[in-house]
């Protein structure tokens, strides 16, 4: 029978796999790789039953919990299982690290076999967990060097988000070149400059960005909304951005504010989910301190935008206590 790995469709989740299937001495032959969306999330107990018919090896990396896995790692908060430090052979969850990559390297790093290349595979291994820890944490220095930088992970990275079909050959490259990314990016024929003028490309629909006061408003449909970050690359002095998809059913948005995070010095204190938290005339209300999200009818939108804006000022004014 074969196995299948579900993982998150960014590049934590594509090293993340990589970094199971060369734990488990995995042979790819046997193996189905399935990148899974955000949005499947509320559907992943069903999708997994539904694996165990065809599958005797179900796992989820970098991806939510479910009762049906024979193995799971993750860094994310789990509504099943809370913030649990869990360290074990088919179970893998701790909330307070950057990337589920950074959590299996470090496993590969301590069954390392000793030989003669063993300090540079170290070495290299310990500099490709740091740099998807910055990426999964949004940890660059400024947001020019998500926009500008030729770094064989940011090539990757954005070639994952760019050619999102062609997802599963970056886990079989990242394989077949022992995780340096820097041959990765060959193998691949990834030409840095064709990723980052795409990536520009997509970001460059200033038409859709409506500066309020501290706030960028983006609204939009789900494939015309530039690329993350956008708004602060553009305006680097705001505070926060409110970004709105229109849903497919044309009836209802989904909204996220977000705090910028290379200027948060000030909104440090502001906790953003507690804010919105039932907040007129939003329907559903999630998230954290930086990002918090929810959706609200599209009629409503211009509400939202202004009653929002009013409120993030007040309490960027001390009128309030967050
Ligand atoms: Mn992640």
């Amino acid at each position: 029978m074969k196995k299948i790995i579900f993982y998150h469709n960014d590049i934590d989740g594509v090293i993340s796999a990589a970094a199971l299937i060369r734990l488990k001495k995995f042979n790819l032959d046997n193996i189905v790789l399935r990148p899974v969306k955000s949005s499947e999330r509320g559907m992943f107990d069903s999708i997994v039953k539904n694996a165990r018919s065809a599958y005797d090896y179900i796992a989820s990396v970098d991806y939510a919990f479910s009762p049906g896995l024979d193995f799971w790692c993750d860094h994310h908060h789990s509504p099943e299982l809370g913030d649990m430090n869990i360290s074990g052979d088919h179970m893998i969850h701790d909330v307070t690290s950057k990337s589920a990559a950074s959590l299996l390297i470090s496993k590969m790093l301590r069954e390392i076999p000793d030989t003669f290349f063993k300090k540079k595979y170290i070495k290299l291994l310990k500099e490709l967990s740091e740099n998807i820890d910055m990426i999964d944490s949004c940890g660059y220095d400024n947001v020019d060097y998500f926009f500008e930088s030729k770094a064989p992970h940011m090539t990757i990275m954005r070639k994952i988000l760019i050619d999102s079909n062609d997802i599963n050959s970056v886990v079989e490259a990242v394989l077949k070149c022992d995780f340096n990314l820097k041959k990765v990016v060959k193998v691949l024929k990834a030409d840095p400059s064709y990723y980052l003028r795409k990536q520009n490309e997509n970001s460059n629909s200033g038409g859709f960005l409506d500066r309020g006061g501290m706030t960028v408003h983006i609204a939009a449909e789900e494939k015309y909304t530039p690329t993350r970050y956008t708004e602060f690359y553009t305006y680097p002095d705001i505070f926060f951005s409110v970004r709105v998809v229109v849903n497919d059913d044309d009836e209802t948005c989904t909204v996220r504010v977000s705090k910028n995070p290379w200027n948060k010095k000030s909104t440090e204190s502001i906790n953003l989910s507690t804010i919105f938290k039932g907040m007129y005339p939003l329907r559903s209300w999630g998230g954290h301190r930086d990002v918090s999200g929810g959706m609200i009818t599209k009629n409503h939108l211009a509400d939202f935008l202004k009653i929002s804006e009013r409120m993030l000022k007040s309490i960027m004014d001390g009128e309030y206590d967050v």
